[in-house]
């Protein structure tokens, strides 16, 4: 409570607050002209100016209707499955289309519908429940929506023209190689899937740093809201989870393109090594997607039971052990493959662990709705779906966990019905309470017709019809993925009533889509916090203004909203933190990590077509690859490093500003002088997932040559020892310079600046020196067409060249901000994360070159 008394008595405007209103007047004369001031500072131009848009709430809303229409067109897609396997000998579509169709719609369901529709919701959402005005990086928001959009349309298009992926959404390998998929298909798979990637990590760096630097003051670790720990660890997993994916489409797509056999048995590749790749990525992915759903769930729940949510700190507890132990079980994807049977028992018994943490989660539910007074409210329902088809889901998952049942099943329409059961179930259920829920925050209206009752029971009915009798067909004998089967075999029935199921879950959503659009427009205007919620999401206005809050909380506990019930009041009076408009500027609070005190002012970005812009130059980069007209390539990766160049130009400040006032009697300085500004921390996660990519590919490396047959290679790469010292040499160099720029630049002194240019020119000259030797060291490789020892070290090779190239644009970048004035002994930022990357390029420059040379000598005969 100690934080409202603090909060009340607080005038709107602090009289060193620059362009605030006038003191003196009364104090809704002063309110009103905050919220004007900060309307126009934070509004996004009409017309086609909303493409310029960055705000999150307008970015997650479009993630989220952009996500809905791909759900859609997947579920379009399951209906013609349906369709065709309703009876025997089904004629809708033959055996090619059908591949497509089920690719596409695993594909879509999976990277166009589940990832994206979380991230619109997290966009949307978690600076609202963390008390910010926005995420860390709205023009990246922006780009990673355009990358999404742009990925999916190749993916959409491509089936609008007959040439679809179709070698299943996980494309194993001989298969999806050019032998056996000479067309443009499975390009457009990995192409269009890793473009969509990338808004994927563009999205996990920004949820995190947000996460980590953004939350309200006050609001320590242990007090933030269930939902942003799920989505913390989310974004954790994606770090971790999506780059092994990312390497083995680039690997995939080359060997495609470029004939280096990183996958071909017969050249010392393997196409097991897809598979690890794939699924070190594929079973993280299912936490990733389910996270979000309990994550709905846990937040959703304890509103509907009228009780505190039961075990918070357990729960953490759960999703963080989730979030490690689903690292761990990514072989029993792979029990048929003949991998050793000391492996086989050690997945089994870990992929039965999982069932732990998650049976903590359920728990606490149900104590929360035993202990609680549950209201039989429209979310609740759906979350009695989610109940119900999650835990039936998870009892199928122990099931196929333990190996011998899994040999029996694999590949049937058992399995297709567990992962129908986990994913719908741990994910659409809790989303489609989330919509019921949230809907009256994002529109400010409740709905006038119970249209969403019914929808409920058709989607619910319609589900399990669906899939609980696929079990049986399953257990029958039927195999997935196959167009089409012979009458009297005992699967006509199961398969006909299945097929009538999905339509009937079909007209379930059909009907939502309705009972949206009516509450959109024509529901009651809502009342204030209509489910009674306590979190701070509820304390902006509904629908919310682009700035979310007119001046930021302090929260003392975890209900923020049921402590001070006058806190959206007094917020929206500007008696908050940053109650007034400074110099036009789009300001935020950013604070100590774990201290959870205000450490710096952070400002940010307006409208701009620049995101979109960078996007469509990605877009050239992926158009080249994928039509192979290669010169394409450089171009668009020029054009899009000079678009990112001029992101930064509004970026900084070009004077120092010391501490500013940030209200109620605080100040704290803008972002640019502060340690820990939020594109350091960008960097710092950015390089994780990076390390991960660069471990998965010395992963690569290791397992070809201890499992891929055709080893050893008939040559080697004979480099002799100076090559590698000279790269290393002058990666260290490079490193050693950023490290010293910083310093200089931070020492006072005559010669500081020339001292700093210096140094930067000299980590640049550094970086030129490597990347020359790799070079050199590239072009001694023995033919990497020939065999997959040549493909791996030139791939180890290239890694090192790209990162020491973009290592140089560092250094040159920080050499230039220098000049324009932007750096100075308080403003190192642009230095200290051009030190980050120099330092990262000559570790893993250094390990990359020692296992080309491990490598060599492994395999000299
Ligand atoms: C809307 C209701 C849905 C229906 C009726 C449906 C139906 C099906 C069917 C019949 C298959 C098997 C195709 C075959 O093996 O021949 C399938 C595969 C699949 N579905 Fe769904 N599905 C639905 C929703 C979803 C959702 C929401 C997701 C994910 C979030 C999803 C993910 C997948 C995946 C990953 C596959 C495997 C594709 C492959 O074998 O490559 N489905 N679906
Ligand atoms: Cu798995």
């Amino acid at each position: 409570m100690t934080d409202i008394r603090e909060t009340r008595g607080f005038p709107a405007n602090p009289d060193h607050a620059p362009d605030g209103p006038a003191a003196g007047a009364p104090s809704s004369d002063l309110a009103m002209r905050l919220h004007r001031d900060l309307d126009r500072i934070w509004s996004t131009p009409p017309g086609i100016g909303r493409l310029s848009a960055v705000n999150h709430t307008i970015v997650g809303r479009r993630f989220i209707v952009a996500a809905f229409v791909f759900f859609t067109i997947g579920g379009l897609l399951a209906m013609l499955i349906r369709a065709q396997l309703a009876t025997p000998h089904g004629a809708f579509v033959g055996p090619e289309l059908y591949n497509q169709i089920f690719t596409m719609h695993g594909s879509v369901m999976m990277f166009l519908f589940a990832i994206p529709m979380f991230e619109g919701v997290a966009i949307y959402m978690l600076p609202k429940l963390l008390g910010a005005r926005d995420l860390a990086f709205p023009r990246l928001t922006a780009y990673g929506f355009w990358c999404y959009v742009f990925g999916g349309s190749i993916l959409v298009v491509a089936m609008l023209l007959g040439v679809a992926p179709d070698g299943g959404w996980f494309m194993y390998t001989p298969l999806s190689s050019n032998t056996y998929s000479p067309g443009i298909n499975a390009d457009v798979w990995l192409l269009g899937i890793t473009f969509v990637e990338i808004s994927a990590i563009c999205a996990a760096v920004e949820i995190t740093v947000t996460i980590l630097k953004m939350r309200a003051p006050g609001m320590t670790i242990d007090r933030m809201p269930l939902f942003a720990w799920y989505i913390l660890v989310t974004a954790g997993m994606m770090l971790a989870g999506f780059p092994p994916l990312i390497l083995g489409s680039i690997l995939l797509e080359v060997e495609r393109a470029f004939d280096l056999p990183f996958f071909d048995p017969a050249r010392g590749g393997d196409p097991l090594l897809w598979q690890h790749l794939f699924w070190l990525f594929g079973h993280p992915e299912v936490y990733i997607i389910f996270l979000p759903g309990a994550g709905m769930v846990s937040t959703i729940l304890p509103v509907m039971a009228r009780r505190e949510i039961v075990g918070y700190t357990w729960i953490v507890v759960s999703v963080v052990a989730v979030g490690f132990l689903s690292f761990g079980l990514w072989v029993h994807h792979m029990f048929t493959t003949g991998i050793p049977h000391l492996a086989l028992g050690f997945f089994s018994a870990a992929s039965t662990l999982v069932a732990i943490p998650t049976g903590v989660q359920i728990f606490s539910w149900l104590a929360t709705l035993i202990d609680g007074r549950p209201q039989w409210k429209l979310p609740m329902l759906y979350l009695f779906g989610f109940f119900v088809v999650f835990v039936a889901g998870g009892l199928t998952g122990v099931m196929v966990a333990v190996v011998p049942f899994d040999w029996q099943v694999h590949d049937t329409h058992f399995v297709v019905a567990h992962m129908h059961y986990v994913l719908v179930g741990g994910f659409v259920f809790p989303l489609l309470a989330a919509a019921y829920y949230w809907l009256p925050h994002v529109s400010g209206k409740v709905a006038r017709y119970p249209l969403g009752h019914a929808a409920f029971w058709l989607i619910f009915i319609g589900f399990n019809l669906t899939f609980f009798i696929m079990h049986l067909t399953g257990l029958l004998g039927m195999p997935r993925r196959v167009f089409s089967y012979e009458p009297g075999w005992g699967w006509d029935l199961p398969n006909l009533v299945s097929s009538f199921g999905g339509f009937l879950m079909t007209i379930g959503f059909a009907l939502f889509v309705v009972d949206v659009t009516l509450h959109v427009r024509f529901g009651r205007t809502a009342p204030r916090n209509p489910w009674g919620a306590s979190t701070l999401e509820w304390a902006t206005a509904t629908p919310p203004a682009p700035y979310n809050f007119a001046s930021l909380p302090t929260v003392s506990g975890r209900h923020p909203l049921r402590d001070a019930p006058e806190l959206p009041s007094d917020l929206a009076g500007g008696r908050g933190y940053l109650g007034f408009a400074r110099e036009g500027r789009q300001e935020t609070l950013g604070i100590h990590m774990t201290a959870a005190t205000p450490d710096q002012v952070i400002v940010l970005p307006g409208p701009t077509y620049l995101p979109l812009f960078t996007a469509l130059a990605t877009g050239i980069v992926f158009l080249g690859l994928l039509f192979k007209v290669y010169w394409l390539v450089p171009v668009g990766a020029v054009l899009m490093l000079a678009m990112f160049m001029l992101w930064t130009r509004s970026t900084g400040q070009r004077r120092d500003g010391g501490p500013l006032p940030i209200g109620r009697g605080a100040s704290a300085p803008v972002h640019s002088e502060a340690a820990g500004a939020p594109s350091w921390w960008a960097m710092v996660f950015t390089l994780v997932a990076d390390g991960v990519l660069f471990s998965s590919l010395a992963f690569g490396a290791l397992f070809l040559w201890v499992s891929a047959p055709a080893w050893p290679p008939p040559q080697v790469l004979d480099s002799g020892w100076w090559v590698p010292a000279l790269t290393v040499a002058g990666l260290a160099v490079a490193a050693v310079a950023g490290l010293r720029a910083v310093a200089v630049n931070g020492s006072s002194g005559a010669s500081r600046s020339a001292g700093r240019d210096f140094w930067l020119l000299l980590a640049a000259a550094g970086h030129a020196f490597a990347l020359a030797w790799l070079v050199v060291l590239a072009l001694g490789t023995p033919d990497p067409t020939r065999h997959a020892y040549g493909a791996a070290t030139v791939a180890l090779l290239a890694y090192a060249g790209f990162h020491a190239a973009l290592g140089c644009v560092f250094a040159l970048f920080g050499l230039w901000r220098s000049r324009t004035g932007h750096v100075s002994a308080a403003r190192s930022l642009d230095l200290r994360i051009g030190s980050l990357w120099h330092g990262y390029t000559a570790v893993t420059g250094a390990a990359g070159l020692l296992l080309v040379a491990v490598l060599a000598w492994l395999v000299t005969p």
